[in-house]
């Protein structure tokens, strides 16, 4: 019997990832394999989307690729590969580009988010076609899940029609992916505004945590994190955003429910959930943060990785593509 497929990606637009991309995305990265084909990609073509450094770009990209093998994706059962490795993703983006209509393009709250960060005339092309280029990574695979979160579902969505609409006008071409599969994964707030969402581009440094922080300013930063001043360790959304997310962030990392923690600390007060849980997150990345050190030490042995999973990819996306080009109609090379 074989296995669901399923494909997902993340921009190496930062020195580290967050923990909210860790228990957003990687962990359950790693969880798929066990159960699914995996394929996971280091999307370095979205990245520039918005402008980037080229000598940032290179090392973040590195970073990126050693977090998740750091992180327990391995080689052997999942396919990892760098975006821009895999020319068929570009490719298959203008096909589909050709058949996304620009008003269907233009209500992609993703681009007005970031768009208007910048002002429109910031805002590239690239930006716009963004999701385009997202749906090519994931129909090129035949991918029949993709893992993200809840912001992604409209991209998700798009993927959908513009593989049915394909499929409909030049035959049965792509896999339809179902639906996104993470509804249940918790976000993770922003430590000094619990209230939005911790994030690579939004959070100030003190809101947020990495994966490769060092111990001493993790420690500190959640010392530091905003709570509120009733001094009762209980999780409410609405009326205590602070607490609950620590507690959520606690919960996800030690694998206690959230009431189990809640009469553990009655009584206790912030600071000492504060300190267990920065040891609980101190324990959790040291591993992490080790083995992508030793990655990054042997920058060969990490390009050999991802050009194995490069070959691989391209094998796949190079079928899928003559098969686009064959619908299309292209004149095969002679
Ligand atoms: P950016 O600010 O550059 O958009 P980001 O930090 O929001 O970056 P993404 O690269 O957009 O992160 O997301 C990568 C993955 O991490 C996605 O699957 C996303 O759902 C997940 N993720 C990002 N931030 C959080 C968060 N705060 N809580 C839970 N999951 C998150
Ligand atoms: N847009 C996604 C990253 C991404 C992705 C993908 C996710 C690019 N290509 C393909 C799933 C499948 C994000 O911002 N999290």
């Amino acid at each position: 019997m074989s296995r669901p497929r399923v494909l997902s990606g993340i921009q190496p637009t930062a020195d580290s990832f967050h923990i909210g991309n860790y228990l957003g995305a990687l962990r359950q990265w790693v969880a798929l394999q066990e159960t699914h084909d995996t394929f996971y990609c280091v999307v370095d073509l979205h990245a520039i989307t918005l402008p980037q450094e080229p000598a940032e770009l290179r090392a973040r990209t590195r970073v990126a690729a050693a977090q998740l093998f750091a992180a327990g994706l391995d080689p052997d059962s999942s396919t990892v590969f760098v975006q821009s490795h895999v020319p068929e993703h570009p490719a298959l983006e203008w096909v589909l580009a050709c058949i996304t209509g620009f008003g269907e393009a233009s209500r992609m709250i993703q681009f007005k988010d970031k768009s208007a960060k910048g002002g429109a005339d910031a805002a590239s092309v690239g930006l716009f076609t963004y999701p385009i280029l997202q749906a090519a990574d994931i129909l090129l695979y035949d991918a029949d899940q993709v893992p993200v979160g809840e912001d992604q579902r409209q991209h998700l969505e798009l993927t959908r029609d513009l593989a049915q609409r394909f499929n409909y006008r030049f035959g049965p071409t792509f896999v339809v992916p179902g639906p996104y599969i993470l509804p249940g994964v918790a976000k993770i707030g922003d430590l000094q505004d619990p209230t939005i969402k911790m994030s690579k581009s939004a959070s100030s440094p003190q809101g947020i945590i990495d994966i490769l922080e060092d111990p001493d300013s993790i420690r500190r930063k959640i010392m530091r994190a905003v709570t509120d001043t009733d001094g009762e360790v209980r999780a409410d959304e609405a009326a205590k955003p602070g607490v609950t997310n620590l507690l959520r962030i606690y919960a996800a990392l030690a694998g206690e429910p959230v009431p189990s923690l809640e009469r553990q600390y009655a009584g206790a007060g912030y600071g000492k959930l504060k300190k267990d849980l920065a040891e609980v997150v101190v324990d959790a990345f040291g591993p992490i943060r080790e083995r992508t050190e030793k990655l990054l030490a042997n920058e060969s042995e990490l390009d050999r990785l991802l050009a194995a999973g490069a070959e691989k990819a391209h094998r796949i996306a190079a079928a899928t593509m003559a098969r686009v080009r064959d619908r299309m109609g292209f004149l095969p090379p002679a």
